[in-house]
């Protein structure tokens, strides 16, 4: 209860913000886009850390407000880079609260619109739970969502209770491996066929699959040959203000 009524508060007072982490490509050899991930600061501290508060605003129901401003504010800056440097994807993480809520397809929508962000340059970042718990009308949604040309992609992939069926079912672009396979992958066996499975079935099914939590050179030279180019994590950039991305960018890379 003290943090939801903080957090309305925070809303209030612009306390919220968007960091923003380097997703490369290793074989390109530059960063490829970013994903958006909120943060909650005043006086350029932390208040609160999301692990804390978003499962606080997702109980209350701010996450819908909150999220529909996290998505049109990253679509805004990377509408804003991709006009001033190159063309930067932006990743963005989306409730299941959030994604079943009558409004999101339109909102989504106005926000694509009102910002200029090509479309295909959106990424809408959802786990096998929204996915899976969202009932009979999620492939519809989905399947308009990608019509828009909004790429979608499931985040945390291999830790949710999932059945692989579901992959069948659904018009998902990017597999994002959850970092704690790629965590051991260097020097664990059982990580390492388990990123190799999922690297294999992405490809064969043709989708994009995207390594999370790289932190080392031995992780990124396994995953580079398994054939996942697509990387995230501390070796490369932890998230950062949207100052610093723009430093990292501007520079050749
Ligand atoms: O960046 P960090 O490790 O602090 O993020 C912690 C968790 O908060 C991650 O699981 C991330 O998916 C989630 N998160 C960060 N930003 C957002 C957001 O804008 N919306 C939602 N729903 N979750 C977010
Ligand atoms: O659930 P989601 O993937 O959205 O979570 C992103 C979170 O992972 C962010 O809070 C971010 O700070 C964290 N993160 C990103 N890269 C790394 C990494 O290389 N190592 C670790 N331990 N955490 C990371
Ligand atoms: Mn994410
Ligand atoms: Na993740």
């Amino acid at each position: 209860m003290r943090i939801e009524v903080a957090l309305r508060k925070a809303l209030a007072r612009n306390e919220l913000s968007l960091h923003y982490q380097p997703k490369v490509d290793v074989e390109l050899g530059t960063i490829v886009g970013a994903e958006a991930l909120l943060r909650w600061q005043a006086d350029g501290e932390d208040v609160y850390s999301p692990e804390e508060f978003i499962p606080v605003a997702e109980d209350c129901g701010l996450i819908v407000p909150i999220g529909e401003w996290a998505l049109r504010e990253a679509c805004r800056q990377a509408e804003t880079w991709t006009r001033l440097y190159r063309p930067l994807s932006v990743s963005v993480n989306v409730s299941a609260l959030q994604f079943q809520h009558t409004r999101f397809y339109e909102s989504l929508r106005t926000v694509l619109v009102e910002t200029g962000l090509h479309p295909t340059l959106l990424e809408l970042e959802l786990t096998e739970r929204t996915v899976m718990e969202g009932g009979d009308h999620i492939a519809e949604l989905l399947r308009k969502i990608k019509s828009l040309g909004v790429a979608l992609s499931l985040d945390d992939f291999g830790t949710g209770y999932c059945s692989l069926s579901y992959l069948k079912h659904f018009p998902i672009d990017i597999l994002k491996i959850d970092r704690a396979f790629i965590r051991d992958v260097a020097w664990d066996n059982d990580s390492a066929a388990i990123v190799g499975a999922i690297v294999a079935m992405g490809r064969g099914m043709n989708k994009q699959v995207l390594a999370e939590g790289v932190e080392s050179m031995e992780q990124a030279t396994f995953l580079g040959a398994a054939g996942c180019s697509q990387m995230q994590g501390f070796l490369f950039g932890k998230p950062m203000t949207a100052r610093d991305f723009e430093e990292r960018i501007s520079v050749v890379d």
